[in-house]
């Protein structure tokens, strides 16, 4: 089974878009785990036990586990044998947007696929195809390429709008120069639904905080799925968010909370307010579909 076939599996057996992202941020975490000899992972697994049954993937967020180091990663590589073992069919996405030139991907690939087991894992699209084969190759994995991210400041150079390319998109090549009006994340779209997805194991990151973008997103890559991080604490609408992105099959979307869910309470019922905060973004989320 392909990596999307997984997803879309996942997505129609819990009847779920959502994500939740592992950002276990050692100082946020219950006080009362702070003692445990491995907080992180004693933090996920009850967040991760409270919610399997709502969600289509999990997304940790690498840095909060480099951030401590040696203990982090460990608990990082617990997390992931964690989840492997006991929900083998909810998808799995390191966050760390890495990319580098082919040689030194070819270390990531190891890490994050092979020795973390990660389904998926999110990539920079600015060193190229050539550069990013190592993880494109890999017809078991997922590649989430960055495409129109929810940050305040990301247009500034994905909304650059660049020359030779508006023709293109109309499918006749002429390239005139006048041709300006495509903004450069529109072409990372392009690029990566034409001529990176050979192994249809291509996906892209498009932030709940731009709905209209994630519009012409969609308009441009048919049905790829999208990972969408931005509702919840970023202020990303999920009404705008779910009518602008889903594709034909009413799916194409993982939709990220962090913050939002895991974090929900500090209190000793810190899982079973995540899990409230998920059932509700996820009902929240099947209603516009
Ligand atoms: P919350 O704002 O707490 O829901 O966290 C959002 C998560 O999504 C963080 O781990 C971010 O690093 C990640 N993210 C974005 O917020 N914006 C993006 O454009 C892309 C990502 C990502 O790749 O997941």
């Amino acid at each position: 089974m392909n990596i999307i076939q997984k997803l879309n599996k996942r997505i129609d057996k819990v009847n779920s878009l959502l994500c939740i992202g592992l950002d276990s941020e050692i100082k946020k975490i219950p006080l009362h785990l702070q003692k445990e000899q491995y907080p992180q992972f004693v933090f996920n697994k009850a967040i991760v036990d409270a919610t399997a049954d709502i969600v289509c993937a999990y997304k940790p967020n690498s840095a909060f586990y480099e951030a401590r180091g040696e203990k982090g990663m460990q608990e990082l590589k617990m997390t992931f044998e964690y989840i492997q073992k006991k929900y083998p069919d909810i998808v799995t996405i390191l966050d760390a947007k890495r990319a580098d030139i082919g040689s030194t991907n070819e270390g990531y690939v190891k890490y994050i696929f092979d020795y973390l087991g990660s389904d998926m894992v999110t990539l920079h699209p600015y060193l190229g195809k050539e550069a990013l084969l190592p993880f494109l190759k890999r017809k078991d994995k997922g590649c989430i390429v960055l495409c129109k991210t929810s940050n305040p400041g990301s247009g500034e150079f994905q909304d650059l709008k660049i020359k030779r390319l508006d023709s293109r998109l109309r499918g006749n090549d002429t390239g005139s120069a006048e041709d300006n009006k495509t903004m450069r994340y529109e072409y990372i779209a392009l690029q990566v639904s034409k001529e990176w997805n050979s192994n249809n194991n291509c996906m892209l990151v498009v932030g709940a905080t731009y709905p209209e973008e994630m519009k012409k997103v969609r308009s441009l890559v048919g049905d790829m799925p999208f990972l969408v991080p931005g509702i919840g604490i970023q202020g990303g609408d999920i009404e705008k968010t779910v009518k602008a992105g889903l594709d034909s099959k009413k799916r194409g979307l993982i939709i990220n909370s962090s913050r939002g869910i895991i974090f929900a309470s500090k209190g000793k019922n810190f899982a079973e307010k995540a899990r409230e905060e998920a059932k509700k973004m996820k009902d929240e989320i099947n209603k516009y579909r």
